[in-house]
């Protein structure tokens, strides 16, 4: 298959139970753009992550995103462990070349190889090469969720082996520089909590979630006529942000840049400081990984596993919302919860040792109509609460259904004893699958494939999903 050549959409989110109760048995999937088997679907998402891969990594599409990204890497990697285990190892190892010297993970490294203009914002806009401490291939200065040493763990365990293991030996240090970095770079407000410094950081980059913080960055969508998107040539512009979101997008980097990316004084005048749950929950899931990596390697996972009780604590001290029953951004500027009802709120899930009641509570959320959530669900999981009113299905991460969302929270419903309500969300997403093939997020009510087609965390998790 070529790359970004997936099938195009069509509604089928039922009719998958054959796949995802039984493993790899004849699926009865009615009218579907999807193959219709856990064996064509296997193949489906082993010839997209084979398409997409690039020298040292994987691209998340070769139109959309034609460089390496961070958190991508991650899912990427969980995926490759099953049928591609050394290219997992290198897809983790390319990343962490790029780590600069302060211990940042980059949000994307860039491809010299590629043309001036094959992504934007491009290294001119970054120009990481005139930072000291940054690596010798052009990066952004920004970071993700640290999803990563929890990608290595599982990836180790799909893929337990003396390569994986000594992969897991070399990664170690650097997943705890990743984590120091954050730690001591980034607790902005002192509270124990990392602080994004721009909402790609969250990876869910239009969210409701930042309207409130947004709202606040100057900015005028008419600069955008100096520049060329790249991503509305590959996409619909009415599924992407807004110009004006991208004004603020590059005001924000602009302001990093020109710092230094120094995360000193941010407090003084950055222009966008938020703490996310989903962000600081992955960070809490490191620790709970890399205890279990230390004990791997050798090293003392006692460290681990006190900063992991800490985060939970400030999780909950700073974000927990005990009316809504769910964890909510923290705006530092405000110093206020927002209220956009985000399916970042549930993430914490991911948390082993967060308290039932509050667990308790973010099940409630997740089986609301807001989220839907059930043992078979009638539409997929959305990222925003989908009786609000500026709900929005095809806008990006304004409601589509995205499958790295949806993995997560599946680990949560399963970390938290509830075996059936997991069940349902991984039969709806091998449903979107099926039905409409590895788009990069689907439409929340008819499941039709949306942004790239052939995009590999959704081909890298489906095999994760079809493999349990
Ligand atoms: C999207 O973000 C990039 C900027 O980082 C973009 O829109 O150009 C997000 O979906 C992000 O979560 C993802 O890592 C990236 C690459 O798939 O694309």
């Amino acid at each position: 298959m070529t790359a970004d050549a997936g099938p195009t959409s069509v509604d089928a989110t039922a009719g998958v139970d054959a796949i995802a109760d039984t493993g790899p048995t004849r699926a009865d999937v009615a009218g579907t753009g999807g193959p219709t088997d856990a064996t064509g679907l296997r193949r489906l998402a082993v010839d997209t992550l084979d398409a997409n891969w690039e020298h040292d990594h994987t691209v998340p599409s070769r139109t959309l995103y034609p460089h390496q990204w961070s958190w991508d890497s991650a899912f990427i990697a969980i995926g490759l462990a099953q049928v591609r285990p050394d290219r997992a190892w290198r897809e983790l190892t390319s990343l962490f070349r790029a780590q600069w010297a302060d211990g940042r993970v980059p949000h994307i490294v860039f491809n010299p190889a590629l043309r001036v203009g094959a992504y934007f914002p491009g290294p001119e806009m970054w120009r990481s090469a005139d930072v000291p401490g940054a690596p010798t291939v052009a990066t952004s200065g920004l970071v993700q969720p640290p999803v990563h040493a929890l990608a290595a763990l599982l990836a180790y365990r799909r893929a337990p082996d003396p390569t994986g293991l000594a992969a897991l030996r070399r990664l170690y240090p650097a997943f705890v520089a990743q984590q120091r970095y954050l730690a001591d770079r980034r607790d902005v407000a002192g509270d124990g909590l990392v602080c994004i410094v721009h909402p790609w950081e969250s990876g869910l980059d239009n969210s409701p979630a930042w309207d409130e913080p947004m709202a606040a960055v100057p900015a005028e969508a008419a600069v955008m006529s100096a520049y060329r998107r790249h991503d509305t040539a590959h996409a619909d512009a009415a599924h992407r942000p807004t110009d004006l979101d991208y004004a603020r997008y590059l005001a924000i980097v602009a302001a990093y840049r020109d710092q230094g990316y120094s995360d000193r004084d941010l407090a003084a005048g950055h222009p966008f400081l938020v703490e996310c749950p989903l962000f600081n929950a992955a960070f809490g899931a490191a620790e709970h990984a890399l205890a279990e990596i230390a004990a791997l390697v050798g090293a003392d996972p006692g460290p681990h596993r006190a900063r992991a009780a800490r985060i939970t604590e400030a999780l909950l001290r700073r974000l927990h919302d005990r009316g809504a029953g769910t964890f909510q951004p923290r705006d530092l500027r405000t110093d206020r919860l927002v209220s956009a009802r985000t399916v970042l709120g549930l993430t914490p899930l991911i948390l082993p040792d967060l308290p039932t009641r509050q667990a308790d509570a973010l099940v409630v959320e997740a089986r609301s109509a807001r989220f839907g959530v059930a043992r078979r669900m009638d539409r997929p999981l959305p990222t925003y609460d989908r009786t609000a009113p500026d709900f929005e299905p095809l806008r990006y991460w304004r409601g589509p259904s995205w499958l790295n969302i949806g993995w997560l929270v599946r680990r949560g419903l399963l970390a938290h004893g509830h075996p059936e309500l997991a069940a349902g969300l991984r039969r709806s997403m091998i449903g979107l699958v099926a039905g409409a093939g590895c788009h990069e997020y689907f439409h929340p009510d008819t499941g039709v494939g949306l942004g790239s087609p052939a995009f590999s965390w959704t081909a890298a998790l489906l095999l994760d999903l079809l493999a349990e």
